[in-house]
C-alpha cells in the first residue's frame, strides 16, 4: 500500500482496514495488529527462547539492589526502593530484552517506522501508578509514534498489584496542556500526571470505560499503545513480589519531546535527548528527514530549520 497517511502509526490509522487486507504478516502478527488497533494493547509469548535465564539473572543481579528483603517470604517487599531506570546500562540481560530483535523488527511492521527502545524500567513489585497514559510523559511529532512493552518476569496474581488499563482509550485524544486548559512550559510538577487526572477519570465515567487487569504469565509480554489509559493496581498483599520490565520504544524521524511540560501551541517544547538502547546512538528530533536545531534535540544540523514558528518557539524557550 503507497500510504498517504504516513504520519499515523498503520495500527492507528484510519486506513488500518486496507493495510491489514493486503499486509505481508502471518496468523500471529494479523491477531496482534488487530488488538492493538481495536484494543489499544496485545499479549504475546515474549520472542526469546533464553528469557528464563535472562529472567532469573536479571533477578539475581537488580534484587540486592532494591533494598528488599527478598529471601524472607513474609517481609514486606513495597518498602523501599520500588524500581530502577535504565539498568540496560549495566545489565546485559536487560538490555538484550529491550533490544530484541524480533520485536523490533514486529513494532516497525505495526507502526510503519524502524523502532527503538529509549528506556527500561525494573519493578520488583507493583507500581501501584494511578490510571495513565504514557504520552504526557513522552510523545512524539507527529503523535503517537511511541509504545510500552511491559514483561512478566513471573506470574503475576490479583494480589500482586497487576497492570491495569482501559481497552479501547488508546483511541481518546492524545492529551497534551492545550486540551485541559493549562500552561505547562516551564512549569513545576511533582507529578507529571498530576494536571490530566481528572480529566482522564471523567473520559472513563462519560465513555463507561470497563478496566481489566493482566494476570500474567511469566514471560507474557504486553504491548500497549502511546495513548492506552494504564497503571498498576493497588498490591493487597505486600509479602508478594511481581517482577516486571518495561521498555519504552520511540519511532525514527520524529520529535521527542515531553508534553506535560510543553505548549505545542506556543511552539514551546521540551525535547528530550534521546539515546537508543540496542545500539548506543543519539536519535536527533526530526521531522520528515531533517533535524531540529536546538539544545535538547542532539547536535545541530548546520541547516536552517524549516520548521518556522515552532521551531524558532523551540529555540526561543530553550536559549
Ligand atoms: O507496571 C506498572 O504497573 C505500570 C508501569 C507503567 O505505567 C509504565 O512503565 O509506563
Ligand atoms: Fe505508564
Amino acid at each position: 500500500m503507497q500510504n498517504p497517511l504516513p504520519g499515523i502509526p498503520l495500527i492507528e490509522s484510519p486506513l488500518f482496514a486496507t493495510w491489514l487486507n493486503q499486509a505481508d504478516l502471518t496468523a500471529d502478527e494479523r491477531r496482534i495488529a488487530t488488538d492493538l488497533h481495536e484494543k489499544g494493547y496485545v499479549v504475546l509469548r515474549f520472542p526469546d527462547p533464553d528469557i528464563d535465564d535472562r529472567i532469573d539473572r536479571i533477578k539475581a543481579a537488580l534484587g540486592p539492589r532494591y533494598g528488599i528483603d527478598l529471601a524472607n517470604p513474609d517481609s514486606d517487599k513495597t518498602i523501599g526502593e520500588r524500581r530502577i531506570q535504565d539498568a540496560w546500562a549495566f545489565d546485559a540481560d536487560v538490555k538484550a530484552i529491550a533490544g530484541n530483535a524480533q520485536l523490533l523488527a514486529l513494532l516497525a511492521k505495526l507502526w510503519g517506522r524502524p523502532a527503538f527502545p529509549f528506556q527500561t524500567l525494573n519493578f520488583p513489585v507493583g507500581t501501584q501508578q494511578d490510571a495513565h497514559s504514557d504520552s504526557v510523559h513522552f510523545s512524539s511529532l507527529p503523535e503517537r509514534f511511541m509504545c510500552g512493552v511491559w514483561l512478566a518476569m513471573e506470574d503475576v496474581g490479583p494480589d500482586a498489584g497487576p497492570l491495569f488499563y482501559y481497552p479501547g482509550s488508546h483511541r481518546w485524544p492524545v492529551l497534551g496542556n492545550a486540551l485541559i486548559g493549562r500552561r505547562g512550559f516551564g512549569s513545576d510538577l511533582s507529578s507529571a500526571q498530576d494536571p490530566f487526572a481528572d480529566a482522564w477519570a471523567a473520559m472513563c465515567e462519560a465513555q463507561g470505560a470497563k478496566v481489566e487487569t493482566f494476570l500474567a504469565r511469566k514471560g507474557d509480554a504486553l504491548i500497549w499503545c502511546a495513548n492506552l489509559l494504564h497503571g498498576g493496581s493497588p498490591q493487597h498483599d505486600p509479602r508478594l513480589t511481581r517482577w516486571s520490565q518495561v521498555t519504552h520504544y520511540y519511532f525514527e524521524d520524529c520529535v521527542y519531546y515531553t508534553p506535560a511540560f510543553s505548549d505545542e501551541v506556543t511552539g514551546d517544547l521540551l525535547l528530550r535527548d534521546i539515546r537508543a538502547v540496542n545500539d548506543g546512538r543519539p536519535r536527533l528530533n526530526q521531522y520528515l528527514g531533517q533535524p531540529l536545531r536546538s539544545k535538547g534535540g542532539g547536535a545541530p544540523s548546520g541547516r536552517p530549520s524549516a520548521l518556522g514558528r515552532l521551531w524558532r518557539g523551540v529555540r526561543r524557550a530553550l536559549d
